[in-house]
């Protein structure tokens, strides 16, 4: 698609551009005449009253999970797409990441991950509906252009017209920075909800974390807990929705491993259906994927959310994934219940509550019982009967008597990733490489007294940012002693610089997430006559949130040298010069093309400011292909000359261990043979140990007790649905091998008290000795199966001494022989 660039060079104001970016997007997503909403919620479209959104005149309860579309490639999306499916979701949540969409102004890229419409026809293909978070705010300088552009492409997309689209948001959180803005945020809210309701797409609009959205507007909540936080929406018209749900917490660089329980999303997500009136909670992010190229914000990871339900390459990751499908499972037997019933609030002890919706004059009844307690276990007793509630959990009984699901209670398998060398991509490896030069003044042609703002001069289309200066010594202005040398003294408002002197590598420094500024200090050998500092600085993203995005400062602050003889020599204001960019990026060396541009060598290992060269081969098969850089420093990599990120080894997290070490390479940057990668290094490392690998998540595992208390016997209303499900949640193994491979062996299998983790499981002093050859016969070949776990089935003894008739099966899986791939 030819670029279209708009002449008019003027720059509209912040509301301007939002006004414009909005019209653009409703008329690529929503072509024609407005669309009337159907206020009696009956005709097409979507509507909403106090209790749940109305789509197509529908009542329903919704679980969404964030997707960001260019976070994986399209060859990706719709496997990803159907796992969301099969976790029981319906709702896919996007942002329109308006930045990539318009990297210049008036120049639109909507092609390969950028392929926004293919992303929600996808999701439509599979029945999912679509909330869509329209309007987040950029960079304010774009000049704006380009409408012809977007007309081309019109679809009707949103639901009103039969699309998938039920939800947009306009703007995002600003609620927190409002106050910033004092009567000026106040009005621009006014001005977005009235402009965003004004576009009549037939579609309510939300406003996340704005207590004060305006009508028709829906408030929602974002957060960890808005089953205990949220204070409701602002209106008793207004459904409760929750628009973000932290499935982990993001990373940054220099962070330990994050993990947010299995136990603890099912807890929080039951909580808001329980105690918060919900219909539609989201999963934030559902499946996070990888910032390929530059797109990680501030010191942001590469991999994005890897603790999701999908991890980083779009895997299972067990059992979260599974634990919240059994969740969906349960809460859509409420469904009825939630939707038309009556909620009530019993006390039944001290952290112990009911929550019940029932519809007067039917056997429509719900209850969560919940334990908030987050050590003791109970035993509450609720309309005449005792149920067990453990710590921190919320058991869901769709008819008022059953427990289905307990949030604490994990009956689906887990899992672990491993990662296994691609001998076929690490063969004959022959690295090559080529120096990036380090410039003194001659080279950085522009020119100021002092070191000039960092992000002004690179303008988001380079991190890095040279800045150079000389100056004069006399022999007695250094020190006398040989092994004392003067210090270079600079501070750095971020986020990261390497420092020459006179050519010569002498550090490092970075700001990590709390405090983006530091100060470098390091000894350097100086000499008499004319000495030359430069200084490579650089972002690892920029700033992506709070107030006044554009009067953040990045870069070299001030510099000195310590520990001459004649003191202090302040640099600040000696005269700088600056070159953006590297020379490397400069003529493409990433691509083919541009690596023929320059003189490659023979790789050495430990050199700074190195660009390396090699050619490998595919991985064979279809699992996911990453790249272990362990053995490098900072810098990135290019595959075929596609960017998959920046990486960052050598930042160490409080554990001493790094963030992050294997870089995703989807399958789709690759061809089968003579893929190249470059990788440009900052500081130092070792090419030759860098290796192709693939990652799996082959090895399964399913450890579960048969606990069910003696109640469940006596249920007595014969719900077919309900039933049904009672069979689905009675105690019971389940085990599921990942994209169609099948089930090869059974490294371990105990009925009986069998103890340990999963990859590490001991027998007991109870141990069905046929346990082994039921588990066999029921799951090798097969891509799934179903265990049962009573002593029935394994022949064990009820009565052996310490048994907690507990099952335990690890097993492996792998692609069928003569299968796909
Ligand atoms: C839930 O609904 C009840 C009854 O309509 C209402 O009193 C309560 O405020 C609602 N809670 C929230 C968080 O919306
Ligand atoms: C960025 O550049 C503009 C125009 O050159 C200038 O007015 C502004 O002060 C600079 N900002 C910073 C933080 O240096
Ligand atoms: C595979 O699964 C099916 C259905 O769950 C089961 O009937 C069968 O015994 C299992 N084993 C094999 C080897 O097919
Ligand atoms: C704690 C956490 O993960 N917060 C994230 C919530 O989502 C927004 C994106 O909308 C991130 O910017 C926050 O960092």
């Amino acid at each position: 698609m030819p670029p279209l660039v708009q002449n008019s060079m003027t720059t509209p104001s912040r509301r301007e551009l939002c006004a414009m970016w909005l019209l653009c997007l409703m008329l690529l997503l929503w072509p024609g005449s407005p669309v009337r909403a159907h206020d009696d919620g009956k005709g097409p479209g979507v509507t909403y009253d106090g209790r749940s959104l109305i789509v197509n005149g529908k009542r329903g309860i919704f679980f969404a999970g964030a997707i960001h579309y260019p976070r994986s490639t399209p060859e990706m999306w719709p496997g990803i797409i159907a796992k969301a499916k099969q976790g029981g979701l319906n709702v896919i949540q996007t942002y329109v990441f308006w930045n990539i969409h318009e990297p210049q102004p008036g120049q639109f890229n909507f092609e390969g991950r950028y392929d926004l419409v293919k992303f929600i026809k996808l999701i439509q293909q599979q029945g999912m509906y679509v909330t869509l978070r329209i309007g987040p705010f950029i960079e304010a300088e774009w000049n704006f252009g380009g409408f012809p552009f977007w007309l081309r492409q019109k679809e009707k997309l949103y639901a009103s017209q039969g699309g998938p689209i039920i939800l947009s948001q306009i703007e995002n959180e600003y609620n927190m920075i409002m106050s910033t803005y004092q009567e000026e945020g106040v009005k621009y809210v006014q001005w977005a909800a009235k402009m965003a309701v004004g576009l009549q797409t037939g579609v309510p609009w939300v406003m996340c974390k704005q207590k004060d959205a305006p009508d028709p507007v829906i408030n929602t909540c974002n957060g960890r807990n808005c089953g205990d936080t949220f204070t409701g929406p602002n209106s008793p018209t207004k459904p409760s929705l929750w628009t973000e749900n932290w499935t982990a917490q993001y990373r940054v660089f220099g962070d330990p491993p994050s993990q947010r329980s299995a136990e603890d999303l099912a807890f929080s997500v039951a909580r808001f259906f329980a105690a918060k009136n919900g219909t539609l909670a989201t999963y934030y992010m559902y499946h996070g994927g990888t910032n390929f190229g530059r797109t990680s914000s501030a010191l942001a990871t590469t991999r994005y959310y890897d603790e999701a339900p999908l991890d980083e390459y779009g895997l299972q990751k067990e059992p979260k994934w599974g634990h919240i499908k059994d969740l969906h499972v349960a809460l859509k037997l409420c469904r009825k219940a939630l939707l038309w019933g009556a909620i009530s609030y019993q006390a039944l002890g001290k952290d112990l509550e009911a929550h019940v919706y029932e519809k007067p004059g039917s056997d429509i009844c719900v209850a969560f019982l919940t334990n908030k307690d987050p050590r003791i276990d109970s035993t509450v007793q609720f309309r005449g009967a005792e149920y067990f509630v453990p710590h921190r959990s919320i058991s869901i009984l769709p008819d008022c008597k059953t427990v289905v699901f307990n949030t604490q209670r994990v009956n689906s398998q887990h899992n672990a990733r491993t990662y296994h060398l691609a001998k076929e991509s690490n063969k004959n490896a022959e690295w090559k490489m080529y120096q990036e030069s380090v410039p003194t003044m001659r080279q950085a042609p522009l020119r100021a007294t002092e070191p000039m703002e960092l992000m002004n001069l690179t303008k988001d289309e380079t991190d890095y940012l040279w800045y150079t200066t000389r100056f004069n010594l006399e022999a007695e202005d250094l020190p006398r002693r040989h092994d004392t040398h003067p210090v270079v003294l600079v501070s750095n408002l971020g986020h990261a610089m390497h420092a020459f002197v006179n050519d010569v590598y002498v550090g490092s420094g970075n700001g990590n997430k709390m405090d983006k500024s530091f100060t470098l200090a390091k000894p350097a050998q100086l000499k008499a006559g004319t000495n030359h500092i430069s200084l490579l600085a650089m972002t690892v993203g920029l700033p992506n949130s709070g107030v006044y995005l554009e009067r953040r400062m990045a870069g070299v602050h001030t510099v000195a040298i310590q520990g001459l003889n004649t003191g202090t020599l302040d640099l600040s204001a000696n005269g700088w010069g600056h070159k953006v960019g590297l020379s490397g990026e400069k003529n493409n060396v990433f691509t083919e093309e541009g690596s023929r541009k320059v003189q490659w060598s023979q790789a050495k290992k430990g050199t700074p400011l190195t660009w390396y060269k090699r050619y490998f081969d595919a991985p064979r098969g279809d699992n996911p292909v990453a790249v272990d850089m362990t053995s490098m420093a900072k810098g990135m990599v290019w595959i075929n000359g596609e960017s998959i990120g920046r990486y960052w080894v050598s930042f160490l997290s409080p554990l001493g261990m790094p963030t992050q070490t294997m870089y995703h390479i989807p399958r789709a940057f690759l061809k089968p043979k003579d893929n190249l990668m470059i990788i440009f290094e900052e500081t130092g490392g070792n090419p030759e140990e860098i290796v192709i690998i693939t990652a799996r998540r082959d090895n399964i595992c399913s450890v579960v007790a048969d606990y069910h208390p003696a109640h469940v016997k006596s249920w007595a209303r014969q719900d077919n649905q309900i039933q049904s499900v009672v069979q689905d949640v009675k105690p019971r193994a389940e085990l599921q091998c990942p994209d169609g491979k099948v089930i090869s062996a059974i490294s371990f299998a105990s009925f009986g008290n069998p103890t340990g983790i999963c990859g590490n499981l001991v027998k007991g002093s109870c141990d069905a000795s046929s346990t082994k050859s039921v588990v066999e016969k029921a799951c090798l070949g097969n891509s799934s199966c179903k265990l049962p776990v009573n002593y029935d089935a394994y022949g064990a003894d009820p009565a052996c001494p310490g048994t907690t008739n507990t099952l335990a099966v690890q097993a492996k899986c792998t692609r069928k022989k003569g299968s796909k791939a």
